[in-house]
This record gives C-alpha cells, sequence and structure tokens, in this order.
C-alpha cells in the first residue's frame, strides 16, 4: 500500500468516529455543539491521528485497538482545539483557516473560546471511557501523555513563549525550544500514544520513539516555514521580507533558506534511520515522515 493509501485509510478511520462524536440532540446550547463541530471537521490532514495509529503499527503486529482509535480521536481534539484559540483575535487572529471562515468568524467570539474549551475536555473524556480488557494503568498512562504535551510544559508554554516574544528576536535555540513545545510536543505524545495502546512498556523503545517525534515536530514545523515562504512567492512573486529577514522567528529568517532546508534534510534522515532501527513494522511510519518532510500544504 502506497503512505497516500495509508494515510487516507487512517484519515477515513479517524473522521468516521470524528462525524460522530459531537451531536447537537439534547444539547442545552446546539450552537456550542455546532461550533466545535465546526472546529474539528472542517478539513484537516489528521496527521497526528496517523502517527498514533502507526506508532501503534510500529509495536504490534495485532489489529488496531479501539484504546487506538480513542487517542486518534482524543489527540485531533485537543489540536482542532488549539487552532481554534491560536486564531482568535486575542492569539493570530485569524479570519480564515483551510480556506473557511475560522470558528469565532462563523460564530463568535465567545462560542469559540467555549468551543476550544469543549472540544480540549472531550479528548480527555473519551480518553478515558472505562473499556472492557483495557488495563486501567495503560489509559492513565496515555492520559498522562496527552496532558503534559497539551499542557503548560507543552502545547500552552510554547503558544506563551510566542505570544510574549512577539516582534522580538529569538536565537536558534530559543526557536527550537518554542516549536518544541508548541508543536513538537503534540506530534511526539501522539506516536507514544500509539505505542502505549501497543502495549509498549520497554523505556529504550519509548525513548527512541521520544526522539524521533521530536526530530519529526521539528522537520514538520520548518516544512511549515517553507511551505509559507513559497506561497508567498506563488502569490507575490517573492519571498516576503519578513519572513527572511528577523522580524518574524521563522528556521528560514534565522538559517537562510539553503539553511533550513539543510536542516530539513538532516532531521528526515536522522528520524528515518531512528525508525529503521525497529525493523519491516516501521516501513508505514517512514513513509509517512516521508510525507510530512515534503508535503506541499
Ligand atoms: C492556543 C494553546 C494554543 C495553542 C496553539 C498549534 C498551535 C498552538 C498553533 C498553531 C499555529 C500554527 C499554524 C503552527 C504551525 C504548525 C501547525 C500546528 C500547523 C497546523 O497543523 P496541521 O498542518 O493542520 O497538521 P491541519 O489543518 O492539517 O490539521
Amino acid at each position: 500500500m502506497s503512505t497516500q493509501q495509508v494515510l487516507a485509510e487512517c484519515r477515513t478511520r479517524v473522521e468516521q468516529q470524528l462525524e460522530q462524536l459531537i451531536t447537537t440532540d439534547n444539547a442545552l446550547e446546539p450552537r456550542l455543539q455546532q461550533a466545535m463541530r465546526h472546529g474539528l471537521l472542517n478539513g484537516g490532514k489528521r496527521l497526528r491521528p496517523a502517527l498514533v495509529y502507526l506508532g501503534y503499527r510500529l509495536c504490534t503486529e495485532a489489529p488496531l485497538s479501539a484504546l487506538a482509535d480513542r487517542a486518534a480521536v482524543a489527540i485531533e481534539c485537543i489540536h482542532s482545539y488549539s487552532l481554534v484559540h491560536d486564531d482568535l483575535p486575542a492569539m493570530d487572529d485569524d479570519d480564515l483557516r483551510r480556506g473557511q471562515p475560522t470558528c469565532h468568524i462563523a460564530f463568535d467570539e465567545a462560542t469559540a473560546i467555549l468551543a476550544g474549551d469543549a472540544l480540549q475536555c472531550l479528548a480527555f473524556e473519551h480518553l478515558s471511557e472505562p473499556m472492557d480488557a483495557v488495563d486501567p494503568g495503560t489509559q492513565l498512562r496515555m492520559l498522562r501523555t496527552l496532558a503534559q504535551a497539551s499542557g503548560s510544559q507543552g502545547m500552552v508554554a510554547g503558544q506563551a513563549f510566542d505570544l510574549s516574544h512577539v516582534g522580538k528576536q529569538l536565537t536558534l535555540s530559543q526557536l527550537q525550544a518554542m516549536h518544541a513545545c508548541k508543536t513538537g510536543a503534540l506530534i511526539t505524545a501522539a506516536v507514544i500514544l500509539g505505542a502505549q495502546a501497543a502495549g509498549e512498556q520497554d523505556p529504550d523503545r519509548l525513548q527512541r520513539l521520544r526522539d524521533y517525534g521530536d526530530l519529526v515536530g521539528l522537520a514538520f514545523q520548518i516544512q511549515d516555514d517553507l511551505l509559507d515562504i513559497e506561497g508567498d512567492t506563488a502569490t507575490l512573486g517573492k519571498p516576503q521580507g519578513s519572513d527572511l529577514e528577523q522580524n518574524k522567528p521563522t528556521y528560514p529568517a534565522l538559517l537562510g533558506l539553503e539553511g533550513a532546508r539543510a536542516r530539513l534534510h538532516a532531521l528526515h534522515q536522522e528520524a528515518v534511520a531512528l525508525l529503521q532501527q525497529f525493523g519491516p513494522g516501521a516501513q508505514d511510519l517512514i513513509g509517512l515522515t516521508d510525507y510530512i518532510v515534503n508535503r506541499d500544504h
């Protein structure tokens, strides 16, 4: 199966569940549920659920389990909440996401804040659902993985650092630390959740997967920066000065275009080399890694 097919299979699998997750039936405030659905179901590549599923497959030949499904749904709820909040006027103040009106534009600001809050709670509610034949200790460790990656030592910390440094120059190590939290933590958590759902307990293998996630998280961000510049070049005929100079902290601004591309290539090689240590079961995850590094949106 090609990587595109594997990704499509993961996307279909998680989207079927996301579609059923939030209904407006018997709701006190149906508009809130509609806003949550808007945040969750308006497209998206579903990369984090795919990382959960392929992290699982790396660790076991057993078919994907209900626990892996719950983790895939939960992490996408967290990702969606973060985007709804990131788009708010108090943060990035964006009107469009994935080509459609952002949640606060389609609804209103207060509803978007609440929809994000509720998506965050729903993630933990969904992953903590008692399940037959699932070890509660495993479930608890997974909840902790997700909470730590999302909160004040993970994604939220990265976002806070980003906001408090607007207009200031960052060093490369500050930029790296910020993205390790802001985007990397959730990407690493996705792979670890998959491994944990598969019952992986070997600390050495889990650490190697964490290292892999950190490399891919960074590679994801560099590619994101490069895509921004390519988007500007396509639209405006040349890279925007602010992206290449240091007004806006990005990898191309700090390393130059060629430097950023070289760094991306090195991270890609390192991530694949780590996965190769896991043997043939890593093939699909290697394919997904190639996709993340080479994606065009
Ligand atoms: C508001 C607590 C809080 C956190 C926000 C993730 C984040 C932190 C902000 C998003 C800002 C941003 C666009 C960062 C670039 C990397 C990124 C997370 C891109 C979006 O992820 P994709 O490409 O999105 O996986 P899709 O649309 O495919 O779901």
